[in-house]
């Protein structure tokens, strides 16, 4: 492992650990400042990576050859380095999955159906991601519960005083929320939350898609009953996620996806179901994706999860100083101290896709769009935003690439 834990990272140091950092677009350097969409790759998760697929690829749990036995190894292996990101209590309790999507349909499917119904509410907030938004207002429905939202202020943070009135008026049996948001950056203390859901008999369930990758997620400190993560976002391959969920609830699930390797026995009157995790981990699993998880954590342990959450503080607090400069700039969100890498704004009525457009004639990639938030973007009252977003291999001078290239947007539309 090349990096070694710092309190405070060397981002130029860190960015030769990703190849992809190494070429030119459009002629001009890359400011990649799309990392809360999906994050690069380092050279250790590429490595190993190859090495498992060139040493030890075979299917897990199923084959007696040594090959199985090595890549079933690999891939508990990589189980194992999840439970201590997360200081989960238990291996068993940490699901793969595709992304945290998947993890939080499979807790709305597998938990939902079976606990919901007429008389019960869902609560989410207005700054969730679809993923944490969309499944629940489906589940709900379904059920004949009610699916409630908690409306937020301008920093993001959820109106608490609404809580009152909810407990009087509805049973309330689900509260989702991020801990990280994906649009504002808002970091949520989400402590009183979770303590209402609990009194209130209620799981909660947290997107930490955003948070995992910025920030030490600690499930026993959260007091959360299910977490869910992204791969990808956290120099991990695409393709794999992770959901941890309290193991008393997940033992009492019935499964989500049904099939090979999730079974017990089965027989043509009755089939029951594996232990934990195997319940809901069905079919062929992403095994070389879950090794590569397990270096991006190896990596970003490495590297420290505390520097990561500083040098991001910087980051946005630069970004936030150095984007006011802008003519007609309007920015979202709280101040720096209380966000991740993550800066939301729009230039005048300059269509996003438009500054977008323009910016990546001049190598910076950010994202521009809704953000998976409609809800959000109708409380903005705009149909869209652009995102920059950092990560520990970026670099201020790739802030300031971002600026100019929005002088030379406002000259166009000038
Ligand atoms: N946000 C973004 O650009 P998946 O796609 O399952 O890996 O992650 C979904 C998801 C869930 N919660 C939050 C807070 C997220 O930010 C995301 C993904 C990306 O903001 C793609 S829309």
């Amino acid at each position: 492992m090349a990096v070694t834990a710092h309190a405070k990272l060397d981002a130029r140091a860190l960015r030769r650990d990703f190849p992809i950092f190494e070429q030119e677009m459009h002629g001009k350097p890359l400011a990649y400042l799309d990392s809360a969409n999906s994050s690069q790759k380092p050279r250790q998760v590429l490595d190993a990576v190859d090495r498992f697929y060139e040493t030890s690829y075979a299917n897990v749990h199923r084959a007696v050859h040594l090959l199985g036995e090595r890549a079933t190894s690999a891939l508990e292996h990589a189980r194992v380095r999840v439970r201590e990101l997360l200081n989960a209590p238990d291996a068993r309790e940490v699901i793969f999955v595709r992304n945290a999507t998947e993890g939080i349909n499979l807790v709305a499917y597998s938990w939902g159906l079976n606990n919901l119904g007429p008389g019960d509410a869902v609560v989410v907030t207005e700054l969730e991601h679809h993923s944490n938004f969309v499944p629940w207002q489906y589940i709900a429905r379904r059920q004949g519960a009610e699916f409630l939202m908690l409306t937020i202020d301008e920093n993001g943070d959820p109106d608490l005083s609404e809580l009152e009135a909810v407990a009087r008026d509805h049973t309330v049996k689900v509260v989702a929320t991020n801990l990280v948001s994906n649009s504002l950056g808002t970091i949520h203390d989400l402590a009183p939350l979770v303590s209402w859901a609990h009194e209130q008999g209620a799981i909660f369930v947290c997107d930490a898609a955003q948070a995992a990758p910025h920030m030490k997620v600690d499930v026993r400190a959260i007091g959360a009953d299910f977490v869910a993560i992204s791969g990808h976002k956290m120099c991990g391959p695409s393709g794999i996620g992770a959901l941890w969920g309290r193991g008393e609830l997940l033992r009492a699930m019935e499964p989500f996806l049904l099939g090979g390797h999730m079974i017990n026995s089965v027989r043509v009157d009755k089939t029951t179901w594996g232990e934990l995790p195997h319940k809901f981990e069905a079919g062929t699993s992403p095994i070389a994706e879950a090794v590569g998880l397990g270096a991006a954590v190896d990596y970003l342990e490495a590297v420290g999860l505390d520097a990561i959450e500083a040098h991001e503080h910087e980051l946005a607090a630069y970004a936030l100083g150095r984007l006011a400069e802008v003519p007609g700039i309007t920015l979202y969100g709280p101040p720096a101290e209380r966000r991740a890498g993550v800066v939301s704004f729009n230039l005048g009525d300059i269509h996003p896709h438009d500054v977008a457009q323009i910016l990546d004639l001049q190598g910076v990639a950010i994202r521009a769009g809704h953000h998976c938030c409609q809800p959000l973007m109708q409380k903005l009252g705009v149909a869209a935003t652009n995102r920059a977003s950092f990560y520990l291999y970026t670099l201020p001078e790739e802030i300031d690439q971002l600026v100019d290239g929005l002088h030379a947007v406002r000259k166009v539309f000038a």
